[in-house]
């Protein structure tokens, strides 16, 4: 009985959720964005989906409450008042409809009372339909990549690496002493941006492995899964930066693929969006072009330290036993077209227990690039130094 009563009074706190106000989310956070040091409850929510999980947490946490406090009270009452020390002779009554109806019918209609508001919840999270825009985020071995397939910005797609510099990690055998960013570890170069206000659908799959897209503040968990397509979606109520991170271990680098999205005005994204194909023009650079090999190391360093170094590290010296070393490795003072093949296609050699992933994904220029500069850095000398990204073009057709 006194489970239904509370089942009752929850029912309106969930069914009817506080209205939020559109602001800024950032400040409620600490400026962060992300989790605040300490926090014990669940991140405050900034979606109606997140607000009704938090609600459903909640009346559930005081359901629980009430029937453990209800269940052991009675128990450690009977054990102390009929203790046999005080002469209490044991009842011999058997059978009770009353109570056996009363036991099944009440914990049903306390199950009943949790399960109908969360079936709605979970029914209104996996209603995807009528998006304003749909963007693609596609897991990788250890980053984030992001297509905006649908709505204002469809064509826009990047990467979206952790860029909290490596030398704050600590390293195994020392431990980083300096200053850490404050946004340690929940940090990117490239930000998701998109509108407040407007039903963004995520489109997730994987290239390698099973990673999961998770922004706590929205209520969004998605698996990403290679060769499927999941989806998932959400509605910011509020602007400002929201922070989560990769949700299913998916190796060494797991805890270093952060996700953040920066919930922005129409007007802002609009001239996000503008900036954004501009940049993107500028770099679809013309594959025809020759480059000199200075211009082609600089570029290269930048891909190597975004796409490559978490693997064959800075050094270039791998990690034993698990990545190979590009310093002194025989593909890369090798025969250039051996090279361009392991970064369009991959290597599985079998003696690492992890594999070379292809770099289809990155552009001609961005391979030609960071081939040449691994083969003209370190202690690597091949006979062949150069690769220009139109080789990248021919191999890409083969
Ligand atoms: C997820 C980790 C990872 C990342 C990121 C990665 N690699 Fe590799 N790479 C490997 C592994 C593992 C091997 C060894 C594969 C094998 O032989 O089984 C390898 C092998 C190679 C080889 C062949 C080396 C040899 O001697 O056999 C080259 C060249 C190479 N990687 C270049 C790159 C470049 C350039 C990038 C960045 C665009 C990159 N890798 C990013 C894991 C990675
Ligand atoms: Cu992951």
């Amino acid at each position: 009985m006194l489970g239904l009563a509370v089942t009752a009074a929850a029912m309106p706190a969930w069914a009817e959720p506080a209205a939020t106000a559109a602001g800024d989310y950032t400040a409620k956070t600490g400026g962060t964005g992300g989790p605040i040091a300490n926090q014990l409850n669940l991140q405050a929510p900034a979606t109606k989906i997140a607000e009704n999980i938090y609600d459903l947490h909640t009346m559930m946490m005081w359901i629980i409450m009430v029937i453990f406090v209800a269940v052991f009270g009675v128990m450690f009452y009977s054990i102390f008042k009929h203790r046999k020390s005080l002469g209490h002779k044991a009842a011999t009554f058997h059978e009770s409809t009353a109570v056996e109806i009363a036991w099944t019918v009440v914990p049903f209609l306390i199950v009943i009372g949790m399960a109908l508001p969360a079936t709605k919840t979970v029914v209104a999270m996996k209603d995807t339909s009528n998006a304003d825009i749909t963007i693609k985020a596609t897991g990788m071995q250890w980053k984030w990549g992001y297509d905006y397939l649908k709505g204002e910005g469809e064509g826009i797609s990047f990467l979206s690496n952790l860029s909290t510099p490596r030398e704050q990690v600590g390293n195994p055998g020392e431990q980083y002493t300096g200053k850490r960013n404050e946004n340690y570890l929940m940090e990117v170069d490239n930000e998701v941006v998109v509108p407040v206000g407007k039903k963004i659908r995520i489109v997730t799959t994987a290239n390698d492995v099973i990673h999961a897209w998770m922004i706590p503040a929205f209520g969004v968990k998605q698996d990403a899964i290679p060769g499927f397509v999941r989806d998932t979606w959400f509605k910011a109520e509020y602007t400002g930066t929201f922070r989560g991170n990769c949700a299913e271990l998916c190796g060494k680098e797991h805890a270093f693929m952060p996700i953040v999205v920066k919930v922005v005005t129409a007007e802002e994204y609009t001239a996000w969006v503008n900036g954004k194909k501009k940049e993107m023009a500028a770099l679809a650079d013309d594959p025809n072009k020759t480059w000199t090999i200075d211009e082609l190391k600089t570029k290269g360093e930048k891909v190597y330290t975004a796409n490559c170094a978490v693997c064959h590290q800075a050094n270039g010296k791998g990690v034993p036993g698990a990545f190979a070393a590009l310093d002194g490795s025989a593909v890369v003072n090798g025969p250039k077209a051996e090279q361009i093949k392991v970064l369009l296609h991959g290597q599985k050699s079998g003696k690492f227990p992890s594999e070379m992933p292809a770099w289809k994904q990155l552009s001609d220029t961005d391979i030609a690039a960071v081939i040449t500069y691994t083969r003209n850095n370190w202690s690597n000398k091949p006979a062949e130094n150069i690769v220009q990204p139109a080789e990248v073009v021919a191999a890409r057709a083969k």
